[in-house]
């Protein structure tokens, strides 16, 4: 949703990219990116498909003297992945639609359109839609008339015919989305009603704890790699903390961190007033996100509270206190330090359950930092580290009563450099986690890294051998798939093959 971030003096737009599965959403972005000449961030893929979101930011234009700043996100298309795509969708200011208009995909595209028109103008105002009518270059790619027909008959929906491999048609449709979103801007601001602050997320991070907080409608494991059959069984299982009451109507008092709230509101006892100090002395403000979930990050910290962590007494709250607590403490050598659980006012006699996380940096960011300017030889090194960090990580995990996603983005390095979670607890943190086997982890995790190192680097050739160098010396569970990941980018040093018959 736009908003006014008055600190930067922006204007922020999101502009989201939605559609089926595999109609080319991703790829829209990646050549969307390419024009603009800036970055797409994809926190997770699995097998080319978005688990997440592609985001990219790029800021251009001016609205009412403000710069305007974009965020465009592209929507996982995946059935299962629904509730990511709706959180998505519900913070969207105007959404571009890519539809596959080959014939055999065609009939069902239609339908997506009718619906996601129907629910675009129920928005108040009314959420601008264009159509982005993609893979205009293959064989079977219904003839432009009968498209256009069709879509007159459903909604007046502005329609871009695009090859979003080649990129041709894309930047026109985004420059023609980003009108839109400013015309229910300027709707907003004549009511009254555009709101100032900081954006739902202010960077890909903030936005994937977002969606990791949401429950999902499928477990993943199934079609990934069977759990290692001597994997140990959970332990027990921690319940969700009790009685959380129904949202209602009556507004909540927004939490103003204050380190001389009650005895008994704030974990770990003592040093959790300290943490809260620090954290009221960022002025940090949070604010509802579009999923219910009240959130805030800056200055080093980030704090959340889960829609349903609402109690209707301080009795109430105290257990789900109590119980998160105890989820800290069994784990505490799991997770990254400087982590507080704190009851707040609610009003009208309600109470509110925040964790408050000091910002780790995650082994990917760590990654980052080095992607451009590091040696071949240092990078491998680093990358080798990485992987093994990775695998540590999740290894420790399985040991876990709660569900810690492991990923690059997850994992951090505490300062006795043991891999910590570093990301928001679970809510209702009530599953055993999911074990992936150490190649497909490791595959998953550093093809996107890959990806950026290739764009920003010439000299993969020489990195791959460099990576197996690194795997040689330190024997490492996956190795094989993480060295042929990067044997793989590198075409020049893999090996020949035999000359054949
Ligand atoms: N021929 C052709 N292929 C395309 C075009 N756009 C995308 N593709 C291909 O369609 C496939 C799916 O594209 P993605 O961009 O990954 O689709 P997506 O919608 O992001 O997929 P999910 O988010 O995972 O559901 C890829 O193989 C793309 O190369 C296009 O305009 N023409
Ligand atoms: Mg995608």
């Amino acid at each position: 949703m736009a908003t006014i971030d008055e600190d930067d003096d922006v204007l922020v737009v999101r502009v989201v990219y939605d559609g089926a599965p595999l109609c080319g959403k991703t790829t829209t972005l990646r050549a969307l990116a390419k024009s603009l000449g800036v970055a797409v961030t994809t926190p997770e893929e699995r097998e080319g498909r978005t688990l997440f979101f592609d985001w990219v930011d790029y800021v251009g234009g001016v609205f009412d003297g403000r710069q305007i700043r974009c965020q465009i996100i592209s929507v996982p298309g995946q059935r299962d992945l629904g509730p990511r795509r709706q959180h998505l969708l519900d913070a969207a200011d105007v959404v571009v639609l890519v539809v596959d208009t080959r014939a055999a995909v065609y009939e069902a595209a239609l339908s997506t359109v009718r619906q996601r028109a129907a629910a675009c103008r129920e928005t108040d105002p009314p959420l601008g839609l264009i159509l982005q009518a993609n893979k205009r270059d293959h064989d079977s790619a219904v003839p432009r008339a009968r498209m256009f027909a069709d879509v007159e008959t459903i909604a007046p929906v502005a329609i871009v015919e695009t090859v979003a491999t080649t990129g041709q048609g894309v930047r026109e449709g985004f420059v023609f989305a980003v009108r839109l979103a400013l015309d229910r801007v300027r709707a907003l601001v004549d009511r009254g009603a555009l709101p100032r602050g900081k954006p739902e997320a202010e960077h890909p991070l903030e936005l994937l704890d977002q969606l990791k907080t949401l429950p999902l409608r499928f477990d993943p494991a199934p079609t990934l790699a069977p759990p290692a059959p001597d994997r140990p069984a959970p332990r027990s299982h921690i319940s969700v903390p009790p009685t959380p009451i129904a949202p209602s109507d009556i507004p909540e008092v927004p939490f103003v961190p204050d380190p001389l709230m009650p005895s008994g509101t704030i974990w770990p006892p003592v040093d959790g007033r300290a943490l809260l100090g620090e954290v009221a002395g960022a002025g940090l403000l949070p604010r509802r996100t579009a999923s219910g979930d009240w959130s805030a990050a800056g200055a080093g910290w980030r704090l959340h509270s889960h829609k349903d962590a609402l109690f209707g007494d301080v009795d109430a709250g105290r257990r789900a206190l109590i119980q998160w607590a105890r989820v800290h403490t069994q784990h505490e050598r799991l997770l990254s330090p400087g982590r507080a659980v704190v009851l707040a006012d609610a009003g009208e006699g309600r109470v509110r359950l925040w964790q408050l996380v000091r910002v780790v940096r995650s082994l990917r960011e760590q990654l980052t930092d080095g992607l451009a300017h590091l040696s071949a030889e240092d990078l491998a090194h680093r990358l080798v580290d990485t992987a093994a960090s990775l695998l540590s990580a999740q290894d420790a995990w399985t040991r876990a009563e709660v569900a810690l996603t492991c990923s690059l983005w997850t994992v951090g390095t505490g300062s006795d450099h043991a891999a910590r979670f570093v990301g928001l607890l679970p809510a209702g943190a009530a599953r055993a986690p999911v074990q992936h086997e150490a190649g497909h982890l490791l595959r998953r995790e550093f093809a996107p890294v890959l990806r950026a190192a290739a764009e920003e680097r010439d000299d993969l050739d020489v990195l791959a051998p460099a990576v197996q160098r690194g795997l040689a010396r330190r024997g490492m569970a996956g190795a094989e798939a993480f060295a042929s990941l990067f044997a793989q980018a590198a075409p020049a040093s893999a090996p020949l093959a035999p000359d054949g018959p």
